[in-house]
Order: structure tokens, then C-alpha cells, then sequence
């Protein structure tokens, strides 16, 4: 990986609508990169939500407005599947972009890269970035441990999901070694919310929706209630895991109608369907107990469509569902 890098101009991406572990890697992996004398910077296509913006002290992370030149040789592009979700075309934007470091967790990553390091058992890219920086040798500090903590802790949903094995616990404790600060990345990420997005989840909660059998529950959110609250994506990343906390629920979904005719759909599991499956089905992907899809359609027309693939799933693994009672 180091030979790739040598002497060329690097560029850290990842996927559009950031989450903490695309954030925390992209902030860590340019970090070390600096660290080691490497000319590197990072992009990321959309703003930054304001939950995350602890992890980025120094402001490193550029939009495509503000990237100083598009004169990158090699880049590195984390937590993505595919060169798609950058949300940006790499040919187009950086035509001197020759060789692409593919850094990557998801089971469906294409292997797109001219280097591919991708570990789908891996909880987190950050995870995997640990066992990189420590053979790098680098000097630990508080902003890399606090962005490698950061991507961690969210993909493993606070350490609870099942991607966390004892591998992701002896990493997580040694960036506290390190000087990741957990109360400042808690107080930051989950106990950070503005008024209005309470306001809006109380409304949203207010209309959840429980299958026949109690198997799906689902909670949806139109433009217009988006416009009317102000809230952007990242405000709305962690609704979906409400409906997923209810007994004998299996599968949630969170539909929301980021434009119009345009619905981005959150598919959360809890033990027998894989999230996967089900987005996609609608041409999106994820991980086994989060995963996601976009559609075109309003909220009235597709609802039923999803909500009868969703039950189709559920009624196929019907035998473990029972088997948990
Ligand atoms: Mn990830």
C-alpha cells in the first residue's frame, strides 16, 4: 500500500450522507497519512453532520467546492461498496486519479480497487484501519483514537450488534488508551439533539405502523414534514432503531421522502433476516442488520410495494422468528 502511495498526491474519500464510521476513517486515515509525510486530502461530497463535527477538529474533510486542486494521483476510498456511492464521479473530478485503494467492510463490495483490502468481518472500516496504522508504526493521538473510536462505536450500534467480536473490543480499549475521550464522543454523537428533531420524532412515532403478525413495524416521513422541521439526513439517521426496539418486531424500516418522487428507505434486523436481502431487492445493499435503498415513487404509491417484499421475507424465515419466543 505504501509504494502506491509514495511521492503521489492522495486523495481520502468515501460515501455520500456520512456516517461516523466514513467520517472517522477519512479523518484518521488523513491524519496518519499527514503524519507520515504523505501530501494527502480528504473529500467527502456532503456536509458533514454536526454530530460528527467533533471528530474533525482541523476541518480536514473538504466538500467538492473547496478541494484547493483536483490534482490527486491515488486515492483512497473507505467504507464504500462501490465507486457509485461517492456520489461523484472520480474519472470526471480527478482524471489523474490512476490507481484507487479500496478499503471496504461491506460483503458486497465490488473490488473496484487496484489494491482491495476489504474484510466484510470486520465491524467497522475503522476497525480495520487499527491493524493498518499499527503496522504503520505511527504516533497515536487523541483526534486519531477519538475518529477510529467514533467509526467503531456507531457501526456496532454502541457496541451491541453482532459484527462486534472480542477483536472489536480489545481495538475499542486501546484507542481509550490512546485518548479517545467516550464521554465526548457520546455527549457529541447521541446526546447532541436539537429541539426541532425531537419535535419532528415525536410526530413521526406518533403514526408508527405494526404488521398483522408484529413482525415489521415502520415509521415514515414526508418532504414536507422535513421542510417543516429543518431537518437534514443526518438528523434523521437514527429513527429507524425506534420501531426495531419493539418485542417480537424483526424487521423496521424508516421511508422517508428526500425529494420529490425520490424515497431513501432504512431496513434495520434484529436476528433472522438479513438486511441485505431485502434492499436488494430494490438495488441497494448494507450490512446484515442495517442496510438501505433509494426508490423512485411517493410515499403513498410505494409503501405497500416495500411493505409486501419486507413480508415476504419475514414469512420465509418464519421458522427461526418462532424459535426465539
Ligand atoms: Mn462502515
Amino acid at each position: 500500500m505504501l509504494s502506491l502511495l509514495k511521492g503521489r498526491k492522495i486523495l481520502v474519500t468515501s460515501h455520500r450522507d456520512p456516517d461516523g464510521d466514513c467520517i472517522g476513517s477519512t479523518v484518521a486515515m488523513t491524519l496518519a497519512l499527514e503524519q507520515m509525510g504523505f501530501d494527502a486530502e480528504a473529500l467527502n461530497l456532503d456536509e458533514i453532520p454536526y454530530r460528527y463535527t467533533f471528530c474533525d477538529p482541523y476541518r480536514l474533510i473538504y466538500s467538492m467546492n473547496s478541494i484547493p486542486d483536483r490534482e490527486h494521483e491515488v486515492a483512497v476510498v473507505l467504507d464504500s461498496s462501490d465507486l457509485h456511492r461517492l456520489g461523484y464521479e472520480m474519472e470526471r473530478e480527478f482524471p489523474k486519479v490512476k490507481h484507487i485503494i479500496n478499503i471496504d467492510h461491506h460483503k458486497s463490495n465490488e473490488k473496484f480497487g487496484d489494491l482491495n483490502l476489504v474484510d466484510e468481518t470486520a465491524a467497522a472500516v475503522c476497525e480495520i484501519l487499527y491493524g493498518i496504522l499499527k503496522q504503520w508504526d505511527i504516533d497515536w493521538n487523541d483526534q486519531i483514537a477519538n475518529a477510529l473510536y467514533t467509526g467503531i462505536t456507531t457501526d456496532t450500534g454502541s457496541f451491541k450488534y453482532e459484527s462486534t467480536s472480542s477483536e472489536t473490543l480489545r481495538i475499542a480499549a486501546d484507542l481509550i488508551d490512546y485518548g479517545a475521550d467516550i464521554n465526548i464522543i457520546r455527549t457529541s454523537i447521541w446526546e447532541n439533539e436539537p429541539y426541532n428533531r425531537i419535535h419532528a420524532l415525536s410526530n413521526v412515532l406518533d403514526n408508527i405502523k405494526l404488521s398483522e403478525d408484529g413482525r415489521i413495524s415502520w415509521i415514515k416521513i414526508s418532504l414536507e414534514e422535513i421542510e417543516r422541521h429543518q431537518l437534514n439526513n443526518g438528523d434523521l439517521e437514527s429513527f429507524v432503531d425506534y420501531p426495531r426496539t419493539i418485542t417480537g418486531v424483526e424487521v423496521a424500516l424508516f421511508i422517508k421522502e428526500m425529494e420529490k418522487g425520490q424515497l431513501k428507505v432504512s431496513v434495520r434486523t434484529k436476528s433472522c433476516i438479513d438486511a441485505t436481502k431485502i434492499a436488494s431487492v430494490f438495488g441497494g445493499g448494507g450490512h446484515k442488520r442495517a442496510a438501505g435503498f433509494k426508490i423512485k415513487g411517493t410515499l403513498d404509491q410505494e409503501e405497500e410495494r416495500i411493505l409486501k417484499v419486507v413480508q415476504e421475507e419475514v414469512d420465509k424465515e418464519y421458522k427461526c422468528m418462532d424459535s426465539l419466543i
